[in-house]
């Protein structure tokens, strides 16, 4: 219900229209005013002029008694502070520190104590409170429409933010590779050599072909991209030349003849054939991927791509890292 009253402003409109037009335009200076006294005070303040600071939060403070007044000239301060839209807690608070108005200021910096750092800051709250409550209060019926539709669209904007936050997974996947193989190699209970190897951008680990096989491994693109090219590194076995690992059956297995087929919209829209060689000092090849008229401005929408392993090095074929550059 509050929010409902924050947006159609019933209470503020029906106080404003009690209001006498000249005392409402004579409050909302005294409002000004009140703001311009708050925000000289606090500079003041901060710049250790504290004696000069007070007297300008407590004549911050003053100016927007004032104005609460011109809304209910002839009301009590409890029953003005109720006018002007302050619930009990916040009319206490305010009363309190318009009763220390009485008390005299001090007259040098020297003579301000902790009381008086305490009765800064109640004052400044209390101008800020009032003020912020009163001025839709004080408004004329162009003010009011014009601050209705502002917080209108505040609250609007929350809204749709909320809701883009939520859904924003679902409108805006973050992109993402998943990539599966015909098989892959399984030396014993402990090593294998699974597709995800080729796309874990680490130049160590591979992709291998079981022994003696062709085969496949495939990229499926979410969500669906430009690609211009495949950067591939061959599968390698860098443990050959290990002189640590001499206990270890060293094996050979590299990719020779390859197929890219790249697909899009469940067509298949590009097949390119490479030659792959053994790498030297961790060597990548770029196939780029033209349309079907092959003019290599890349491929839009594209889902898929299936890399054939159609021949094969020593024992098998393998691949240690694939990159779909867009
Ligand atoms: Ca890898």
């Amino acid at each position: 219900m509050r929010l409902v009253e924050h947006l159609r402003l019933g209470e503020a409109a029906a106080v404003a229209a009690s209001v006498d037009p000249v005392a409402r335009a004579s409050a909302r200076e005294g409002l000004a005013d009140s703001e311009a006294a708050s925000a000289s005070a606090e500079t003041l303040w901060a710049a250790g002029r504290v004696a000069l600071g007070l007297g300008r939060a407590l004549d911050g403070l003053r100016a927007a008694l004032d104005a609460a007044r011109a809304i209910s000239p002839d009301a009590t301060l409890e029953e003005r502070l109720a006018r002007a839209g302050l619930d009990a807690t916040a009319r206490a608070r305010v009363a309190a520190a318009a009763g220390a108005l009485e008390a005299p200021a001090p007259a040098s910096d020297g003579a301000v104590g902790a009381l008086h750092g305490a009765q800064f800051v109640a004052a400044q709250e209390a101008s800020d409170t009032l003020r912020r409550a009163l001025a839709p209060r004080l408004l004329d019926e162009v003010g009011l429409g014009r601050l209705r539709r502002a917080r209108l669209a505040t609250a609007l904007a929350v809204v749709v933010g909320v809701a883009l936050l939520a859904l924003w997974p679902t409108l805006f996947p973050a992109p993402r590779i998943d990539v599966r193989a015909s098989a892959y190699r399984v030396n014993d209970t402990v090593e294998t050599w699974p597709p995800e190897n080729a796309v874990d951008r680490d130049e160590t680990t591979y992709w291998h072909l079981p022994p003696g096989e062709a085969g496949w491994i495939e990229l499926e693109l979410t969500p669906p991209r430009h690609v211009s090219a495949l950067r591939i590194m061959n599968a390698h076995d860098n443990h050959v030349r290990d002189p640590h690992r001499a206990d270890r059956r060293p094996f050979h297995q590299a990719s020779r003849e390859i197929r890219v087929h790249a697909f899009a919209d469940g067509q298949r829209v590009a097949e390119v054939d490479a030659t792959l060689e053994p790498i030297t000092d961790w060597t990548r090849v770029t196939i780029p991927l033209g349309g079907a008229d092959g003019d290599g401005g890349g491929l839009d929408d594209v889902e898929r791509i299936r890399i054939e392993i159609r021949s094969f090095y020593e024992e098998g074929g393998g691949l240690a890292e694939i990159e779909v550059l867009e």
